[in-house]
């Protein structure tokens, strides 16, 4: 899903003084076309007709810019499970959803308003009460739209903040890839999926979460680099380990964990061991196993090491395609299992 084109949202005064401003321009034109009949109930009726029109107008342009804040806005409580965590997590949730239903009730209001005053311009029997009617009727739409002002500024901050979020597909086969910092994950990912990844030679480079996708017929698959160690709290982590952790909650059907025996990546075996425990403890999906970067040398002992814990251990190398492509089969086969399972 992809929330980078929400509309902006701006505030009370903005759209008041659109929707006026509008009607007036209109009501201008109109005016324009003389009137042939000049007695008193002919001018009354011609201004009757015109100050209809003005409320309608005003009501038309307020009603459908509110209306269209509140129906274009994601319907929080409707999110996949993984987007409605993220935002339960990085918006305010509560007042995001009543700020939305503050600005439906403003504009459920103002037609109401707008009922009463049609009704009260038929009865005007004077110019004057006609001129009293609409003043009366724009300071109430007025004070009604600035009632729920706070409103506005909210949910353009939770618009910016859903900006941030990652454009995953909750619809079809995930996979993540996990393990520690420059084990590899991101050049596994784009060995899989052909995607461009930052990479670097040292640790901590995804800044965001690296998504790409390969198909095996009939289907496609979504991969996921997912950065971090999750060994510290839910609001002690940064904002890309929270997506990272939603997504091996509610998004991973398979989880790839990758090993670095040679070490370059800068923690021992032992530590990478502890990772993928802790892992298994909070994520219960299937693991599969990989030791990467065997293209080095003297990492032997490491691999037998990690063999015996995980006898179906894969070993891969970026450079050495086909050792990506038996991961790729292994993950289809395993996905594929699931379904039948
Ligand atoms: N020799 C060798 N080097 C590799 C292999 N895979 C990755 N590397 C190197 O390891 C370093 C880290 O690779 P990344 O793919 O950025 O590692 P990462 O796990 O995504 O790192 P973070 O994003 O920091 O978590 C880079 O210098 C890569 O070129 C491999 O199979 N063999
Ligand atoms: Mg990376």
């Amino acid at each position: 899903m992809n929330f980078q084109k929400l509309q902006t949202v701006q505030d009370a005064d903005f759209y008041l003084g659109v929707a006026f401003r509008n009607a007036k321009k209109r009501i201008a034109i109109l005016q324009q076309k003389k009137m042939r009949r000049r007695y008193p109930e002919a001018v009354l009726k011609h201004n009757k007709h015109l100050e209809t029109q003005r409320i309608r107008l005003v009501t038309k342009f307020l009603t459908a810019q509110l209306d269209g804040i509140h129906r274009k806005f994601p319907k929080l409580d409707e999110l996949p499970d993984f987007y409605n965590e993220l935002a339960r997590i990085t918006i305010n949730y509560d007042n995001t959803k009543k700020s939305l239903a503050a600005i439906k009730w403003a504009a459920f209001q103002c037609k109401n308003q707008q009922t009463n005053t049609l009704h009260d311009i038929k009865k005007a029997t004077s110019l004057l009460q006609l001129k009293e009617i609409r003043r009366k009727f724009y300071g109430r739409v007025a004070s009604l739209v600035k009632q729920v002002k706070s409103a506005f500024p909210q949910i353009e901050k939770t618009r910016r903040d859903m900006k941030a979020w990652p454009d995953v597909k909750t619809e079809i086969h995930t996979v993540a890839i996990a393990g520690y910092p420059n084990v590899g994950k991101s050049s596994i990912l784009k060995t899989l999926t052909g995607t461009k990844p930052e990479i670097r030679a040292y640790a901590f480079t995804t800044k965001r979460l690296n998504i790409g996708y390969f198909d095996v017929e009939p289907r496609s698959y979504q991969v996921i680099d997912t950065p971090g160690t999750f060994d510290r709290d839910m609001e002690k982590m940064n904002n890309i380990e929270k997506q990272a952790f939603l997504v091996l909650q509610h998004l991973a059907e398979k989880i790839v964990y990758v090993f670095d025996p040679s070490e370059s990546c800068g923690y021992s075996l032992e530590k990478q061991i502890k990772l993928l425990k802790r892992i298994e403890e909070k994520f219960n999906q299937h693991k599969i196993i990989v030791c990467n970067k065997t293209d080095l040398e003297h990492i032997e002992e490491n691999i037998k090491k990690v063999k015996h814990v995980y006898p179906n251990v894969i070993l891969t190398a970026v450079t050495q395609e086909k050792t990506i492509d038996v991961l790729k089969k292994k993950i289809v086969k395993k996905l594929a299992k699931k379904k039948e399972e």
